[in-house]
């Protein structure tokens, strides 16, 4: 499975200053040491959260016929001294709510067919789309000479990370609207969309449930262990230099000397549920490096005594945000945020055992 054993991950429950996290109020100190190092090295820390931030709605109209979804399209706006905003679409079921809610800013791919939106809102849930691609883009030469790094210049963050802060500022929206139930928000993405899930989810409080599917690299999959074929630090960091911070590609080929492991963003999640779902031919996105980043998370969320609240599936096949994927995430949803029986079958999984 791997060329070399990796040298053990960096230890969760044990302070930079060696002694032990042994409580939950320990983990929560140890946890702002973990979400300073992983995030401003690998991602370059956040953008800076505005003072305000607002919702317009800029039209509404039913999908389909008298009795089908609501669907609006809004303006995210944020103020008042650095002014900047995006759109997003809502598609609301039928009655008042409030409404757990879906957010996923991957509308630049256009996979969300109206067959997945209407799995989302058959489950009584609100689906709410933005394009990140709008905050940041993602053409590999990028400068930083357009979108949220014109509004917010300071720091160096990457796209992943000023794509994370949509995530939040589309909470931060929609947390205002009567029909969203504020406690049951949930994000997923895919792929460099699964990236940036994981690092919203693991930097808001807010965020009930984050999903990230075949994230990879940079996102649920191990820098240490490098399943055969699968995206080294080195080859990210030089194919996608816009997307990190830029301390981390020092650690190409010096994986072992990282202060983290990508099981430390995984960690940050808890006690709130994480799922992260992945394809077995997906060997570029490293599912046996997942499922080692899963397995030493676990420990975080035993010790605060939620083990049933973090997950992983496995999948056949290769890489994609399939509807089949959708309906697999909504099943964990309604079991995670809706008090539904866990899901009978949450796939195979070959590293198990
Ligand atoms: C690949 C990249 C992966 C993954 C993927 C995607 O080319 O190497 O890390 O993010 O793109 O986002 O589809």
């Amino acid at each position: 499975m791997t060329k070399s054993a990796p040298d053990a991950l960096p230890d969760l429950l044990t302070f930079c200053d060696g002694s032990a996290v042994t409580s939950a109020a320990d983990w929560q100190r140890r946890r702002e040491e973990i979400s300073r190092l992983i995030v401003n090295i690998e991602y370059g820390g956040l953008p800076s959260t505005p003072g305000t931030t607002s919702l317009e709605v800029l039209h509404r109209a039913r999908v389909c016929g008298d009795n089908s979804p609501h669907f609006v399209s809004c303006r995210v706006q944020t103020g008042p001294e650095a002014p900047f905003s995006f759109l997003l679409t809502l598609t609301i079921p039928q009655g008042d709510g409030p409404f757990p809610v879906v957010i996923n800013g991957d509308a630049c791919w256009r996979y969300v067919t109206d067959e997945v939106a209407g799995y989302v809102t058959d489950r009584g849930f609100i689906l709410a789309q933005f394009n990140r691609v709008e905050i940041a883009s993602d053409i590999h030469s990028a400068a930083r000479d357009h979108g949220i790094y014109l509004a917010y210049p300071n720091g160096t963050y990457g796209a992943l990370a000023a794509w994370a802060w949509g995530y939040h500022r589309c909470v931060d929206a929609l947390i205002t609207q009567p029909f969203v139930d504020p406690s049951r928000i949930a994000i997923t993405g895919h792929s460099r969309g699964g990236k940036t899930v994981l690092l919203a989810g693991a930097t808001d409080d807010r965020i009930a449930l984050t999903t990230a599917n075949n994230s990879g690299a940079g996102g649920a999959g191990c820098f240490r262990h490098q399943g055969p074929n699968s995206e080294t630090l080195a080859g990210i960091c030089h194919n996608f230099p816009h997307w990190f911070g830029p301390e981390l590609e020092a650690y190409g080929g010096r994986e072992n000397e990282l202060p983290f492991d990508q099981h430390f963003l995984k960690a940050l999640h808890a006690p709130r549920a994480l799922l992260t779902m992945e394809a077995l031919e997906d060997l570029w996105a490293n599912p046996s490096g997942t499922w080692l980043t899963h397995c030493a998370a676990t420990a975080v969320y035993d010790l605060l005594n939620v083990p049933d609240r973090i997950n992983v599936t496995f999948r056949d096949g290769t890489h994609k945000h399939s509807p089949a994927d959708w309906l697999r995430f909504l099943d964990v949803m309604e079991w995670q945020l809706c008090g539904k029986p866990k899901p009978a079958d949450l796939g195979p999984n070959p590293f198990s055992g």
